[in-house]
C-alpha cells in the first residue's frame, strides 16, 4: 500500500524543521526491494517508524496524524532519505521526564530493520534539536577528570598511554596483577578487556584487590597516579552494582582513579545509564564490541559507527572506542576521525547536519585495536590533536624489553609527533621508541623502509 500521501511531504523545508525545534531528524541510506517504488518504501519506512503499519487503521484519528513521521527528502539516485520524526514520538521517564535512548533506538531502528519492501536501510546521521538536549544524560565525567588525576592541564591535556590486560582472557589473578603492575611502570591506564570480568579462574573478589595493590605499588615507585577501567558488564541491574561497588569499596581512597567499563553495543542503552546513572562519578567506558555486526561497511544495516558514537554522547558516555581511522587492525579509513570531531566538540558539521551540544560533555575517543608505537605518529597527524585514551595491548605486552617499556613508547610517540620530530631521528635519542622498530619489524619495514640501516639495527 503506498502510504506517501500521508507519511511524505517533500515540500517540508529541512531549515524550517532545525528552525522548528521539535524534531529529531534522521538520515537513512535505503534501497528498496525489487518490485517497489523508492518514495513509496521510504514512506512505509516512516509509517513503520512512528503511528503506522502495512495498512490503514481503524482506530486513527487527526491527533494520531499530528505525530506521524514524515519523509521530508529522497534522493533515489543516492539511495538516501530523510525522515522528521516528531518529539513527542519518544518515550520519557516517568521520574524524571528525560528521553530514553532505546525509544530512539526502537523507532528509528526498529521494524524498520525487517520490513519485505526494504532491501538496505542504515541511519548514517541524525539531529537532536539543541533546546531537547537538557532531556538527554549526556556525559556526567570527561577526561578532564583523568587530566587532574594525572596532573595535567583540565584543556588539551593531552595523550593517555594506555593498554587492556592481555591475553584477553586466561590470565589468573596473580599474573593478572602483575601485568597490570609491570605496565603501570611505564604507562597510565588499564582497562580490562571486554570479556574479562569475574570468569571462574579469576574471580573478581581475588584479582580486584591485587590489581589495588599493583596500582599502589605502581604509584608509589613511580611517582604518578595510575588510572584503572574495570570491567562492571552485566545482564543483571544488581550484578552490575555489586560489582561496581566491590571495586570502589576495593580501590577505597583510589576510587576516583576507577573507570567503570561497560560493552555498551552488546549491553544496551539500559545497561549504560545504569552506569552512568547508579555511579556518575566514574569515567564511563563505553566500549562497543559487537557493533561490526551493523557498523562494518559490508553491512547495509541498522546505523553507523558514527552514529553509535554520537548516541554514546547522548547515553552519557565519558569515553567511547572510536576505531583506528586506518592506522590499526580494526576496520575504518582516515575519514573517520569525524566521529571524534562529533563526540568531542560542542559543534561539528556531520555527515548531513551541523550538531549544535549546547555545552553537553564531550567524550573521549578512545583509540584501540592493533595500535603500537611505530602507528600512532601518523594518527595524531591524521586526527590532528592527542587528546585522547589510546589502549593498545599488543603495542605494549608486544614490546620485546617490557610492558613499561611498551608503555614508554606509546607516549614517546606523542612526544615525538608533538615535537614535529622525525621518527627515526627521534628514535635515536629515545630507547624504549627505537626499540618498538624492532618489536614490531613488519610495522617498521612498511612505515620506516630502511629503519635498520638508519638505526644501526643489522639483524
Ligand atoms: C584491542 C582490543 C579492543 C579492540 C576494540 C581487542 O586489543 O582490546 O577490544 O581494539 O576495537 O580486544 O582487540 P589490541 P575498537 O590493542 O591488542 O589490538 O576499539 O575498534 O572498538
Ligand atoms: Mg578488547
Amino acid at each position: 500500500m503506498d502510504q506517501s500521501n500521508r507519511y511524505a511531504d517533500l515540500t517540508l523545508k529541512e531549515e524550517d524543521l532545525i528552525k522548528g525545534q521539535n524534531h529529531i531528524l534522521v538520515a537513512y541510506t535505503m534501497q528498496p526491494a525489487t518490485g517497489y517504488g523508492y518514495l513509496e518504501t521510504a514512506a512505509h519506512v516512516a509509517a513503520e517508524s512512528s503511528t503506522g503499519t502495512n495498512v490503514e487503521v481503524s482506530t486513527t484519528d487527526d491527533f494520531t496524524k499530528d505525530l506521524d513521521a514524515m519523509v521530508y527528502d529522497i534522493d533515489e539516485a543516492e539511495g538516501i532519505m530523510k525522515v522528521a520524526y516528531p518529539f513527542d514520538l519518544f518515550d520519557r521517564n516517568g521520574i524524571d521526564g528525560k528521553t530514553m535512548v532505546v525509544s530512539f533506538l526502537t523507532l528509528a531502528i526498529g521494524n524498520n530493520q525487517g520490513m519485505g519492501d526494504v532491501s538496505n536501510l542504515q541511519m548514517f546521521d541524525f539531529w537532536v534539536p539543541e533546546t531537547k538536549l537538557h532531556l538527554f544524560d549526556g556525559p556526567s565525567v570527561d577526561i578532564s577528570h583523568m587530566w587532574k588525576l594525572l596532573g595535567r592541564p583540565r584543556v588539551n591535556g593531552g595523550y593517555i598511554a594506555g593498554t587492556i590486560i592481555k591475553p584477553k582472557l586466561g590470565l589468573r589473578p596473580e599474573p593478572f596483577a602483575e601485568a597490570a603492575y609491570q605496565f603501570w611502570l611505564g604507562g597510565d591506564f588499564i582497562k580490562n578487556d571486554e570479556p574479562q570480568g569475574n570468569q571462574v579462574f579469576c574471580p573478581m573478589k581475588k584479582v580486584i584487590p591485587m590489581v589495588v595493590d599493583s596500582m599502589k605499588r605502581a604509584q608509589d615507585e613511580t611517582g604518578e597516579a595510575k588510572l584503572f577501567s574495570a570491567n562492571i558488564t552485566a545482564d543483571d541491574y544488581h550484578e552490575m552494582c555489586y560489582r561496581a561497588d566491590f571495586v570502589l569499596e576495593s580501590f577505597g581512597e583510589f576510587a576516583p582513579h576507577v573507570a567503570f567499563l561497560v560493552d555498551g553495543y552488546v549491553g544496551g542503552p539500559g545497561m549504560v545509564t545504569t552506569a552512568r546513572r547508579q555511579y556518575s562519578s566514574q569515567y564511563l567506558h563505553y566500549h562497543r564490541a559487537g557493533h561490526g555486526a551493523i557498523t562494518s561497511p559490508s553491512s547495509k544495516r541498522g546505523y553507523t559507527a558514527y552514529v553509535l558514537a554520537k548516541l554514546s554522547r547522548l547515553m552519557g558516555a565519558s569515553g567511547i572506542h572510536v576505531g583506528t581511522m586506518g592506522f590499526g587492525k580494526m576496520e575504518g579509513g582516515n575519514d573517520d576521525n569525524i566521529i571524534a570531531y562529533m563526540i568531542e566538540r560542542d559543534e561539528c558539521q556531520g555527515p548531513v547536519y551541523y550538531q549544535k551540544w549546547e555545552g553537553m560533555k564531550p567524550v573521549t575517543p578512545i583509540i584501540s585495536g592493533g595500535m603500537n608505537a611505530l602507528r600512532l605518529p601518523a594518527f595524531f597527524e591524521n586526527l590532528g590533536h592527542g587528546n585522547l585514551i589510546n589502549t593498545a595491548g599488543g603495542g605494549s605486552y608486544g614490546h620485546i624489553d617490557s610492558p613499561a617499556a611498551g608503555a614508554k613508547s606509546l607516549t614517546q610517540a606523542f612526544d615525538c609527533w608533538t615535537q614535529g620530530a622525525d621518527p627515526i631521528e627521534y628514535a635515536k635519542d629515545h630507547i624504549e621508541f627505537a626499540r618498538a622498530f624492532e618489536s614490531f619489524p613488519g610495522d617498521a619495514d612498511t612505515l620506516y623502509p630502511g629503519w635498520r640501516e638508519k638505526l644501526g639495527v643489522h639483524k
